[in-house]
């Protein structure tokens, strides 16, 4: 089905937001294989609009003017060089699929990869998309042809969101274009898409489409017959009519109430036995793609409030390894670039490119490249959760400022918020020498015949302590 990512059992997939394609290809082969990564969410790789006027921002990635692969992340054959790089280390790639809308109004061309488009006219050659290819004015209710309303679905998927020029998802031609923009990435060898702004498409239409794709190719390495992987974009925090259950027949939905759950709960800590929490609506495990903040609510647009990000560095390392070692949903790691206002571009945008990822010594990022994905207690984070993969939380422990779990019988973790902790546990596993994970096996742990193990943290950046079995650090 399209709920399940086909990169041999990995757990972590990590979204280089506007990486480009010959930096990632370098990473999938230094880092993010050896790591155990399932994959890399890379930003829309379609054509899209040049804003100097914008200062060139992140979200020009996020106007489609044609289906050229032609971005500021790089072209065809660079685009092509990473997939088939990372494919062979057995790091899929899964792409953003911006087909909700083409540009906002008012945008002309040329685009990205030198396509003329007039979105005024409804006119983008480079597809080509006339006209006649966006809703029908008459379907949507608003008065200005915008959605104001969240409360009307009607609305929400017949308008313009904040003046995008809105598909017509029900028109066969209009399928037949995104479904062939889906098959020719499936060809070069992709294993996925996450779809933005979902929640803006009809979940009918998105079934039609998605029932024109062709299974994942096997010259890429995929096993005859697996299907696409597909999350849908969808914030519901439970204050709307439109559901991620709506979803659930065409994959899985992100779910936006986590990243809150993990922000309570790391503020405190005995908020943290709920963040799974059927009773708000949530996902079930098995339809849910988890993260403790995106690309937009990391900087106040979609869904902000009440979250996380790397500008507080111990808090979410802690969010971030909680979550991953907890058994819900499937797991996207955000790694981001610096910036000062939420409209920034990546390094290297004031001049309307993409500088490169340097690499310190370290094995951190430089250039202005956060790379969450390299902290330390995160990566060995990402070992942990494939170790223990389908095992479900055990022996849970929460007092104060502590909290510690097992996976099955597979793994033990435990964190303090003011690092510092000496607690004998039951950790439910085998009795045995482990190696403890975010120390990098610097420390021992002896788990006695009775499953219990004296569990020590002293440790104020990186407040964690994590054993698995087979994990050698
Ligand atoms: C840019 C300019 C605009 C201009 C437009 C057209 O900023 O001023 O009008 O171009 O020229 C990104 C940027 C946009 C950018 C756009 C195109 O974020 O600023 O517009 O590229 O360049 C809604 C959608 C959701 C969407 C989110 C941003 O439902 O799909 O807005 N996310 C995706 C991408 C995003 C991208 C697009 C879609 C478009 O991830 O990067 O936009 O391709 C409520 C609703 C949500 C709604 C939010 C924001 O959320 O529920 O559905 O998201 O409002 O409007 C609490 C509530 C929560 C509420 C939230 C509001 O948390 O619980 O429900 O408050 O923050």
């Amino acid at each position: 089905g399209y709920d399940q990512p086909s990169c041999d059992g990995r757990q972590t997939i990590v979204h280089l937001f506007e990486w480009k394609w010959a930096d990632i290809a370098a990473e999938c082969e230094r880092f993010l294989g050896p790591a155990g990564f399932c994959g890399v969410q890379v930003s829309p790789p379609m054509e899209h609009i040049v804003s100097a006027g914008d200062g060139y921002p992140w979200w020009q990635r996020y106007q489609p003017v044609s289906y050229k692969l032609e971005s500021r992340s790089g072209n065809e054959e660079q685009f092509t060089d990473m997939v088939q790089r990372c494919n062979a280390v057995g790091v899929r790639i899964i792409v953003d699929a911006v087909v909700n809308h083409m540009t906002g109004l008012g945008r002309v061309g040329p685009g990205s990869g030198g396509t003329d488009f007039n979105a005024d006219n409804l006119d983008f050659p480079g597809v080509p998309f006339s006209s006649m290819d966006f809703t029908p004015k008459d379907q949507c209710p608003s008065s200005n042809g915008m959605i104001n309303n969240y409360n009307d679905p009607n609305e929400v998927r017949n308008c313009y969101l904040v003046g995008l020029t809105d598909l017509y998802g029900a028109k066969d031609y209009v399928r037949e274009k995104i479904a062939e923009y889906f098959n020719h990435l499936i060809d070069i060898g992709v294993m996925g898409f996450r779809v933005d702004a979902a929640k803006h498409m009809w979940p009918g239409d998105l079934e039609a489409i998605q029932g024109l794709t062709k299974d994942l190719s096997t010259a890429a390495g995929f096993p005859s017959g697996r299907r696409p992987f597909f999350f849908h974009e969808v914030i519901d925090q439970g204050g709307e009519p439109i559901t991620v259950q709506e979803y659930f027949g065409v994959g899985r939905t992100t779910e936006f109430r986590f990243g809150k759950k993990i922000a309570w709960g790391i503020n405190s800590f005995d908020q943290l036995g709920g963040v799974y929490d059927p009773g708000w609506g949530m996902a079930p495990s098995e339809k849910a793609v988890v993260f403790v903040d995106n690309h937009d609510n990391q900087r106040g647009h979609g869904g902000a409030g009440d979250i996380l990000t790397h500008k507080q560095p111990k808090e979410y390392t802690m969010g971030v390894c909680f979550s991953l070692a907890h058994d819900y949903g499937f797991m996207r790691i955000m790694s981001s670039y610096y910036f000062d206002n939420s409209d920034q571009g990546p390094p290297g945008s004031s001049y309307g490119g993409t500088d490169d990822v340097p690499i310190n010594g370290d094995g951190t990022c430089g250039g202005g490249w956060v790379c969450e994905h390299r902290w330390n207690a995160i990566t060995q984070m990402v070992k942990f959760r494939n170790a223990v993969a389908g095992t479900q939380i055990a022996n849970w422990f929460q007092e104060g400022d502590n909290v510690a779990f097992s996976r099955g019988d597979k793994g033990f973790f435990a964190m303090s918020k003011y690092g510092s902790f000496d607690r004998t546990l039951q950790t439910g596993m085998p009795a045995g020498t482990y190696c403890e994970l975010i120390s990098g096996c610097a420390n021992q742990v002896t788990v006695n015949g009775d499953g219990t193990a004296q569990i020590s943290i002293h440790n104020s950046d990186e407040p964690i302590f994590a054993i698995c079995v087979g994990c050698d650090g």
